[in-house]
């Protein structure tokens, strides 16, 4: 069943100049881009989008670190393309739970600065998709 994912590209990844690399991983699993937009993010998009993470004591930086430059936010398609895109992501902290092979885990070093953002569930990517492309049809 064709899926679609929220997929970010924090400034992190951006100011580093990883853009390509993280899309040439994207695109090299096979799947495709339903959307694709370079965003200043507002802080209340990003509240929005972190909610569930509303009451964490890294909420504030966490916050702070989306809001500080452009990311690259797309939606993501192709058959179980929510877990494929976190497979194609790795561990939370790209060091203590490192994937090799994965972009975090290549490429990171940091568990607040882990370059991509993909959608963790079905409900949270339809929940997120209507957030940050609200242009998109549903489907
Ligand atoms: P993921 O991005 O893998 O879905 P998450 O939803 O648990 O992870 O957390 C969202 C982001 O918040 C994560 O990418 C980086 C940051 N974060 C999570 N846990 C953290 C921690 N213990 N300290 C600092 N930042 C953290
Ligand atoms: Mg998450």
């Amino acid at each position: 069943m064709t899926e679609r994912s929220l997929v970010l590209i924090k400034p992190d990844g951006v100011a580093r100049g990883n853009i390509g690399e993280i899309i040439g991983r994207i695109e090299r699993k096979g799947l495709t881009f339903a959307a694709i937009e370079l965003k200043t993010v507002s802080e209340d998009l990003a509240g929005s989008h972190y909610a569930e993470h509303k009451e964490k004591p890294f909420f504030g930086s966490l916050i702070e670190f989306i809001t500080s430059g452009p990311v690259v936010a797309a939606v993501v398609e192709g058959p179980r393309a929510i877990a494929a895109f976190r497979q194609l992501a790795g561990g939370t902290d790209p060091v203590e739970k490192a994937v090799p092979g994965s972009i975090r885990g290549d490429l990171a070093l940091e568990t607040g600065e882990n370059l991509v953002h993909g959608s963790d569930s079905a409900e949270s990517a339809q929940r997120e998709i209507a957030l940050w492309f609200p242009n998109l049809a549903s489907s």
